[in-house]
C-alpha cells in the first residue's frame, strides 16, 4: 500500500484515491474537470432549500412530514451524478434512469428549484397535494407525470426495479428494438433499504448478464429509521463480501481527501487496523462528539496514532470528513463506474446522516424523524454552508418564514449549473412520453380463432390464452413487441409449445444443446430470445414487466408485456410491486393461471387461490376480469390493447386463467360491449317454469350455474336467466360514480347504477352469485341489487381434493345454487321453506356440517 500510495502520492493530491478499507486500496486518478468552488456553492443552495422546504411544509401544515437528514447525507452523491454523469432526454435522447432515494425527494425538488422548472409556490405546496398544485412526498409518476419516472419509497422495489429496468434495455437492444447502448441505470439505495430481501434478492442476475449499464450508489450513513444500520458490525465490509461475492464491481469511497495526509504516514497499518476494527455504532457515536473525544477515544489508545494527529486541533479532528462529502472522490468513483464493462458497478459511500445541518440534527439516532429546525439551527446551518451573505439575519428572525434562495439568471452560478445540464442533453427527472415508434391494433387474425369457440374441442381459458398469446406474438403489426414473462410455470400453463418458435431470452445465446433438441418444442434460448423466463422470481417477473410496460414512456417505444402466474403468487405474494406498477403507470396485462379455490385441484391451502380478485380490488388502476368462455378472454385482451395502445391509458389489465377444460362456445352476436361493461346476459330464463330467478356467475364457476338453471327448471319450478359477471370491480366502481354523483347533486334526477338497470327492478326474481372466488367479490355490487341477492363463493382456505368434492365443500355447486335459488324465492314468499328443507334433503346436504370458512376443521 505504501508503494501505491508514494507512488501516487502527488496525483492523490489533485484528485484522490478511491476508498480504503479491510487492507485493500483502489487508486483511481482522475482529474476533475469541474470548478469545485462553484459546484460547492451551487450545493449549498440546494441543501439550504431542500431544508426549508421541509420546514416550512411543517409550519404550514402540523404533521405533514418530510425529510431532512437524508438528502442532507447524500447531496454530493446526486451533485455528482447530476453535474456530470446523469443523461437527460434532450433532441429526442431516452437518457438514464435515474431511481433516486424515495425520501431523499426533497432535494431533487431544490434542484429543479434552481433550473427553473419548479416555482417557489410548488416548494411551498410540498406534500399539499390535493388543490392539485403541491408536490408529491415521493417519486410518484401517478401524481406528477411530467417529473418523476420510477416509484422508490417502498424500500426494495426501486433496486430491484432498477436491476431488470437495465436488463430489458438490453433485451429491447438484443432483439433490435431500440438501440439502447447509450443509456444506464443509476440507483440510489439507503444502507438500511438493504435488509429489504427484494435489494439484494437479485444480486446475481446483472451479473450473469453482464449488467455495466448498471450502478447502484449506496448511501452508507451507517443509520436507518430508529437506529444505526449495523451498531455492532460495519455495513460497508459486510456489502462489499456480498456485492463482490455475487460478482458485482464495488467502489468504496470511504475515507474523505483529508485521511489521505494521515494514511500515508501509516506505515504500520495502525490507522488503517483502527478503521477496520472501529463497529459502525462507535463511528456514528464519532459523527456527534467533539475533536477532544477522537482524539482521546479513536487516535488516544495508540500512541502511535495519537503522535499521527498532533499536528491537527481539535476541530480539524472533527471536522475530517467521510468519502461521501468529498466530492472529487465521488466524481472519480463515478467516472469508474462509467468505465467499467462486463459487469455492474456498485459505489459504497459512506456519509453521515443529517450531514451539515448542525449538531443537533447530525448522526443522532433521531435524525430521521426530523423535520423542523429552530431559528438558531438554521443559523448553525446557515454559517455551515457560508451562506451569511446571501440570507441576511433579519431574514432568519423569529416567527418569519426562512427564505428560498435562487441564482440570477446571468450569474455565473446560474450559468454554470445550466450548461452542465446542458451539456448533458437537459434537466432530470423528466417524464416524457415521447413515441418514437407506435404500433398499431393487431389484425381481427390472432382473435379469430379463439371467439370462433373450440367446437367439440374441451379446452380452458388457459389453452385458449395461450392460443392467442402465441397468435399476437405471430402479428404482423405487433407482434414483435409482445413480451411474455413467465416465472417458471410454462409448462404448467402449456406455454413450452412458444419456446421453439419465438425462443427464449438469453444475453448469451444458448451454449449448450439442450437435452429435448430433437423434440419439436425444445428449450430454445437465444440472443434475441421474446420470452422472458424468469425463473422462480414473482418479484422479478413483476420488475420485468414494470419495465416492459412502461418502455412507452422512458423509451418512447410501447411493448406489450404478458406476465402470466400461478394467481395465488400475484396480488399476494409481489402485491406491492403492482402497486408500484400502478404508480408507474404501467400498461400490461396480467395473467392469474391456475384461477379459483376449487378449479385448481389437488394443490391445497398455499396454491388455491379464491381472492385475488378482492386483492385486486383495492388497486386503482387495475381492471379485474374473471372470463368464463374464451371469448369473453379474448375480448377482454382485445379492449385492453386499444385502451393501451389507441386510447393511451395507464391501465393494467387483471385476468383470471382456469385450468378446467369445456367446450368453449362462440361468441355470441352483441355481447362485446356486455362483456366489457362486467356484466350481460348470457342466457334467457327457459320458458314454462312459474318462478324467476337470475344466477350470476363468472370463471368456471359457469358449469354450476348452467346445471343450476337446468335442474330449477326440471324439478322446481324456477326459470333462471343466466347471466356472466367478468368484472365485478368496474361493475362496483361505476355504481359508485353514480352514488357520488347523486350525493353531490341532491336536487338533480338520479343515476342508476348500471348493475340496478341491468339486473332490473325484481322481475327477474331473486340474485345468486356463484363464484369460484371469496363471496365478497359479488358482495361488491350487492348493495345496489333490489331484490335479495345471495352470493355463493370459497371463503376459507383452500384443500386438496377433487374439483367436484371441492365445490360440494365450498357450497358452490349445482345443488347449493338451487338450494340457494329456493331460499331467495323463499324469502320473497314465493315459494314455501319447505320446498328448500326438500331440496336440502334431496340432494343430501348436510346443514350441520362445519362452515368450511371456520379453520378448527
Ligand atoms: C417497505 C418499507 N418499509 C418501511 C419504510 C419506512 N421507511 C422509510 S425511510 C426508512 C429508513 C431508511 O433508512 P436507509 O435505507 O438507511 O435510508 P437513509 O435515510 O438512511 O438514507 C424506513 C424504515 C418504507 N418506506 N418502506
Ligand atoms: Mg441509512
Amino acid at each position: 500500500m505504501d508503494t501505491i500510495l508514494g507512488l501516487f502520492g502527488m496525483a492523490l493530491w489533485i484528485a484522490g484515491t478511491i476508498g480504503i478499507a479491510a487492507g485493500i486500496t483502489w487508486v483511481v486518478v482522475k482529474l476533475f474537470p469541474g470548478d469545485e468552488d462553484l459546484e460547492r456553492r451551487i450545493r449549498a443552495y440546494i441543501r439550504w432549500n431542500a431544508a426549508v422546504m421541509v420546514i416550512k411544509a411543517n409550519k404550514h401544515a402540523e404533521g405533514i412530514g418530510g425529510h431532512l437528514s437524508t438528502f442532507a447525507s447524500s447531496a454530493a452523491l446526486y451533485d455528482v451524478g447530476f453535474n456530470w454523469f446523469f443523461r437527460g432526454k434532450e433532441d429526442g435522447l431516452a437518457g438514464d434512469a435515474l431511481y433516486i432515494q424515495g425520501h431523499a425527494a426533497p432535494g431533487t425538488y431544490a434542484r429543479a428549484y434552481l433550473e427553473g422548472r419548479i416555482t417557489e409556490e410548488q416548494l411551498d405546496g410540498f406534500r399539499q397535494e390535493t388543490d392539485g398544485t403541491g408536490l408529491s412526498s415521493y417519486p410518484h409518476p401517478r401524481l406528477m407525470p411530467d417529473f418523476w419516472e420510477y416509484p422508490t419509497v417502498s424500500m426494495g422495489l426501486g433496486p430491484l426495479n432498477s436491476i431488470y429496468h437495465a436488463r430489458f434495455l438490453r433485451y429491447l437492444h438484443n432483439r433490435k428494438i431500440d438501440d439502447t447502448s447509450g443509456s444506464r441505470v443509476w440507483c440510489f439505495v439507503g444502507d438500511g433499504e438493504v435488509d429489504e430481501p427484494e435489494t439484494l434478492g437479485a444480486l446475481s442476475l446483472p451479473v450473469r448478464e453482464q449488467l455495466d449499464n448498471l450502478v447502484w450508489v449506496v448511501n452508507c450513513n451507517l443509520q436507518r429509521l430508529d437506529g444505526p444500520v449495523r451498531g455492532n458490525g460495519k455495513i460497508i465490509q459486510e456489502l462489499e463480501a456480498i456485492f463482490r461475492g455475487a460478482g458485482w464491481n464495488v467502489i468504496k469511497v470511504i475515507w474523505g481527501g483529508k485521511w489521505d495526509e494521515l494514511l500515508m504516514k501509516d506505515r504500520d497499518g495502525v490507522l488503517l487496523n483502527k478503521m477496520n476494527t472501529t463497529v459502525d455504532g462507535e463511528f456514528q457515536r464519532y459523527a456527534v462528539e467533539s475533536g477532544a473525544y477522537i482524539r482521546e477515544h479513536f487516535f488516544g489508545p495508540d500512541p502511535r496514532l495519537r503522535k499521527m494527529v498532533e499536528h491537527l486541533s481539535d476541530d480539524e479532528l472533527r471536522t475530517l470528513p467521510r468519502g461521501g462529502h468529498d466530492y472529487r472522490k465521488l466524481y472519480s468513483a463515478y467516472k469508474a463506474a462509467t468505465e467499467q464493462t462486463g459487469a455492474p458497478t456498485v459505489i459504497l459511500a459512506k456519509t453521515i446522516k443529517g450531514w451539515t445541518l448542525g449538531p443537533d440534527v447530525e448522526g443522532r439516532n433521531a435524525t430521521h424523524q426530523i423535520k423542523k429546525m429552530t431559528v438558531d439551527q438554521l443559523r448553525v446551518l446557515r454559517e455551515r454552508l457560508y451562506l451569511q451573505e446571501v440570507i441576511p439575519e433579519d431574514a432568519l428572525a423569529d416567527g418569519k418564514e426562512p427564505p428560498y434562495i435562487r441564482f440570477q439568471e446571468g450569474s455565473i452560478e446560474h450559468g454554470y449549473l445550466m450548461d452542465r445540464r446542458k451539456a448533458l442533453d437537459g434537466s432530470l427527472p423528466s417524464r416524457v412520453v415521447r413515441t418514437k415508434r407506435a404500433i398499431a391494433m393487431p389484425e381481427d387474425k390472432p382473435f379469430a380463432e379463439v371467439l370462433a369457440g373450440s367446437g367439440k374441442q374441451e379446452v380452458s381459458t388457459t389453452m385458449a390464452f395461450t392460443r392467442l398469446l402465441r397468435n399476437l406474438c405471430r402479428d404482423p403489426k405487433l407482434g414483435h413487441r409482445v413480451v411474455p414473462i413467465i416465472p417458471d410455470e410454462a409448462r404448467t400453463f402449456g406455454m413450452d409449445a412458444l419456446f421453439k418458435e419465438f425462443k427464449i431470452y438469453a444475453a448469451q445465446g444458448q451454449v449448450y444443446e439442450p437435452v429435448d433438441a430433437q423434440l419439436l418444442l425444445s428449450y430454445t434460448e437465444a440472443k434475441d430470445g421474446q420470452i422472458l423466463e424468469e425463473g422462480i422470481t414473482e418479484a422479478g417477473s413483476m420488475a420485468s414487466f414494470i419495465a416492459a410496460a412502461t418502455s412507452y414512456a422512458h423509451r418512447g417505444v410501447p411493448m406489450l408485456p404478458f406476465f402470466t402466474f400461478y394467481s395465488m403468487f400475484g396480488f399476494q405474494r409481489v402485491g406491492d410491486f403492482i402497486w408500484s406498477a400502478n404508480d408507474s403507470r404501467a400498461r400490461g396485462f396480467l395473467l392469474g393461471a391456475t384461477a379459483g379455490r376449487t378449479t385448481l385441484l389437488g394443490e391445497g391451502l398455499q396454491h388455491q387461490d379464491g381472492h385475488s380478485l378482492i386483492l385486486a380490488s383495492a388497486h386503482p388502476t387495475v381492471e379485474a376480469w374473471d372470463p368464463a368462455f374464451a371469448y369473453e378472454m379474448a375480448t377482454i385482451i382485445r379492449h385492453g390493447i386499444r385502451e393501451m395502445l389507441v386510447d393511451e391509458r395507464d391501465v393494467i389489465h387483471y385476468l383470471t386463467l382456469y385450468n378446467e377444460n369445456y367446450v368453449m362456445p362462440p361468441m355470441p352476436e352483441g355481447v362485446e360491449s356486455g362483456i366489457i361493461q362486467g356484466l350481460y346476459r348470457w342466457a334467457e330464463a327457459p320458458d314454462g317454469p312459474r318462478h324467476r330467478a337470475t344466477i350470476l356467475f363468472s370463471g368456471t364457476a359457469q358449469g354450476a350455474a348452467r346445471a343450476g338453471q337446468a335442474e330449477l327448471a326440471d324439478r322446481w319450478d324456477v326459470g333462471a336467466d343466466l347471466w356472466s359477471a367478468t368484472s365485478y370491480k368496474r361493475l362496483r366502481e361505476e355504481a359508485l360514480a353514480a352514488e357520488r354523483w347523486n350525493r353531490l347533486h341532491p336536487t338533480e334526477p338520479p343515476r342508476t347504477p348500471l348493475v340496478t338497470q341491468l339486473l332490473g327492478a325484481g322481475e327477474g326474481g331473486p340474485v345468486v352469485a356463484v363464484t369460484d372466488f371469496m363471496k365478497a367479490v359479488p358482495d361488491q355490487v350487492a348493495r345496489w341489487v333490489r331484490q335479495p341477492f345471495v352470493p355463493l363463493g370459497t371463503d376459507g382456505f383452500g384443500r386438496s381434493d377433487t374439483r367436484e368434492k371441492l365445490r360440494q365443500f365450498f357450497e358452490i355447486d349445482m345443488p347449493h345454487v338451487v338450494v340457494g335459488t329456493l331460499w331467495a324465492l323463499a324469502q320473497q314468499g314465493e315459494v314455501k321453506a319447505e320446498t328448500v328443507a326438500e331440496a336440502i334433503a334431496h340432494y343430501d346436504i348436510d346443514p350441520e356440517r362445519t362452515d368450511p370458512r371456520q379453520f378448527d376443521l
